[in-house]
C-alpha cells in the first residue's frame, strides 16, 4: 500500500516548486502523505545541513568530497530510521526532495569518487531502500543556474559549470539504466506542463492504492 516518490535534478530544476504542487494535490485527494527533503527532513538533518552549506570558518579545515559524503549518508541514515521507513510501514505515501540519486550524481559524478565505492556506503545508509518512483526533472546546467536565486546559493551551488554538467550526465545515466524506476521530465518546459507530466505518473499510482484522485 505504500508509495515512496523522490524528486531528482540538478539546481533549478524546479524540484521545490513540483513538489509543493503535487503535495498540495495528494493532500486534495486524501493521501496519507509526508513530504520531506534531503538534506534536512530531520532535525539531525538539518544540523548536518548547516554544517554542510555554511560559509566555513578560516580557522575550519576544508571538508574533503569525502567527508562531505559521509555527513549526506549520515543524515540519510537518520531520515529513512525515523521518518521514511515508518510513514512507509503504516502504508503511507512519501514525497521526498533528493535522496540516494542525489549522492551518485553530484558526489561520484560532480566529485567524481569513485562510482562503485559511493553506491556501496550509498546502499549501506539506506539499508537498500528504494524509491518505487523517481521524477528526474531534466534541464540545461546553464538554465537551472540562471533560475537559482544568487543569496541561496550553498557552497555545492557556486561549483562550476562543468560540475554541474558532470551532474546531470550522472543523472541521465542513472535514468537510462533504471527506466522503469526513473522517469525523466523535460524541466526546460513552463512549470505546468512539469507539474502536469509529473502528475500523470504519480496518479495511476495513487489510484492503484485506492485513493480516488482529484485532479
Ligand atoms: N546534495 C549533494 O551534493 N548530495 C546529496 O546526497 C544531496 C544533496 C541529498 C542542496 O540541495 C545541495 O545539496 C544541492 C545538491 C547537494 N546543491 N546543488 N546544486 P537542495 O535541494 O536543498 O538545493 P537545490 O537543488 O540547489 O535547490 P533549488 O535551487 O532550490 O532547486 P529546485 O528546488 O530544483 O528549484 P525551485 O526552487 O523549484 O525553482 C527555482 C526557481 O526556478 C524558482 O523561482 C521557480 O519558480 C523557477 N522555476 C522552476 N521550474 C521552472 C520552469 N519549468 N520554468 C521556469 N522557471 C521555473
Amino acid at each position: 500500500m505504500a508509495l515512496f516518490i523522490t524528486i531528482e535534478g540538478g539546481e533549478g530544476a524546479g524540484k521545490s516548486a513540483v513538489s509543493a504542487e503535487l503535495a498540495a494535490r495528494m493532500t486534495a485527494s486524501g493521501v496519507d502523505l509526508v513530504t520531506t527533503f534531503e538534506p534536512g527532513g530531520t532535525a539531525l538533518g538539518r544540523e548536518l545541513r548547516s554544517l554542510l552549506f555554511r560559509e566555513q570558518p578560516a580557522t575550519m579545515e576544508p571538508i574533503s568530497p569525502w567527508t562531505e559524503t559521509f555527513l549526506f549518508l549520515a543524515g540519510r541514515a537518520h531520515h529513512v530510521e525515523t521518518v521514511i521507513r515508518p510513514t512507509l510501514a503504516r502504508g503511507g505515501v512519501v514525497l521526498c526532495d533528493r535522496f540516494a540519486d542525489s549522492t551518485i550524481a553530484y558526489q561520484a559524478y560532480g566529485r567524481q569518487l569513485d562510482l562503485e565505492r559511493v553506491r556501496e556506503v550509498n546502499l549501506l545508509a539506506t539499508d537498500g531502500l528504494q524509491p518505487n518512483l523517481t521524477l528526474f526533472l531534466d534541464v540545461p546546467a546553464l538554465e537551472g543556474l540562471r533560475r537559482a536565486h544568487p543569496e541561496e546559493q550553498d557552497r555545492i551551488g557556486m561549483e562550476t559549470v562543468e560540475f554541474h554538467n558532470r551532474v546531470l550526465e550522472g543523472y541521465r545515466r542513472l535514468a537510462l539504466a533504471e527506466p522503469d524506476r526513473i522517469r525523466t521530465i523535460d524541466a526546460g518546459q513552463p512549470l505546468a506542463h512539469v507539474i502536469e507530466e509529473a502528475w500523470a505518473l504519480i496518479s495511476p499510482r495513487l489510484i492503484r492504492l485506492g485513493y480516488q484522485i482529484s485532479a
